[in-house]
């Protein structure tokens, strides 16, 4: 059964570096159709039918970059069996939000903190048991570079990929949003999978303009919108951005502990 493996993370959170380690020579490199952001493809060592795709470094799922197009196109359009989602985790707040709409995605993710290597010197420590169970998600450590775990890592996405399942996120908005995103689900036609229906509806409700133009029956929700921005007196991206941060400060508040040796070298 042939697999297709997306790595997806913030731009030097490691990808190309563990896309290198993992295909080993086995790699078609060219450009994306129309564009000329890099595509780098390649063949997972180990095994016969896996592939894996080193997707454009990208800070959010919102298409203002050409990367963040590239790669959301092809998260859509192409559906990949698994992600694996590097995060860097020295990083990790910021990582994290591209996160969270990752998971949107209704694709099976596991996440992969890399650059343990540097977490070590430093002396954080990130408890990926509870960060797995905030998330749902599994997650591993790895350090690309000294290609420590990311055996582990690429059979754990393999395993992922060929059990073909979509995936359910587990991070909820205020009720009020739930509810906003439920009603553009429903009015979103059979054109849509049902497994992509929360992105899509999300990404509506977030007056997403490039969203439209992949939708051939686009639903009216302007009244949805304007109520969700009288009663939070915001837009409703900045609702949606604002309950994504107040999401991750709450998951880093127990799952990351800052190291001594960090603070020391900072002051
Ligand atoms: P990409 O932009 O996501 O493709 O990131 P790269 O693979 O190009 O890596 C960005 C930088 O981080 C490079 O200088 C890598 O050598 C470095 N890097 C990647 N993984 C690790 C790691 O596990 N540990 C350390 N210390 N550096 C890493
Ligand atoms: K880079
Ligand atoms: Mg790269």
């Amino acid at each position: 059964m042939a697999v297709k493996i997306a790595l997806t993370g913030n731009p030097n959170s490691g990808k190309t570096t563990l896309f290198n380690a993992l295909t080993g020579s086995n790699q078609f490199v060219g450009n994306w159709p129309g564009v000329t952001v890099e595509k780098k493809e390649g063949k997972l060592k180990g095994y016969q039918e896996v592939s894996i795709i080193d997707l454009p470094g990208i800070y959010s799922l919102s298409p203002y970059t050409l990367e963040e197009v590239v790669s959301r196109n092809y998260l859509i359009s192409e559906r990949p069996d698994a992600i694996l989602n590097i995060v860097d985790g020295t990083n990790i707040e910021r990582n994290l939000y591209l996160s969270t709409q990752i998971m949107e995605l209704g694709i099976p993710v596991i996440m992969a903190v890399n650059m343990v290597d540097v977490l070590e010197k430093t002396g954080d420590v990130i408890h990926i048991d509870k960060l797995a169970k905030k998330l749902g998600c599994e997650v591993v450590t790895i350090s690309a570079l000294k290609g420590k775990g990311i055996r582990e890592a690429a059979d754990k996405a393999v395993k992922l990929a060929e059990k073909k399942r979509a995936a359910v996120p587990v991070h909820e908005f205020h009720q009020e949003v739930e509810q906003a995103i439920s009603s553009v689900e429903d009015l979103l036609g059979g054109e849509i999978p049902e497994e992509q229906k929360r992105f899509f509806a999300i990404k509506l409700l977030e007056k997403d303009e490039k969203i439209l133009e992949q939708m051939k029956a686009v639903p009216d929700i302007s009244k949805l919108i304007k109520e969700l921005e009288d009663r939070f007196d915001d837009d409703t991206e900045s609702i949606i951005t604002n309950e994504r941060y107040e999401y991750i400060s709450s998951i880093l508040g127990e799952c990351v502990k800052k190291g001594r040796k960090e603070k020391l070298t900072a002051s």
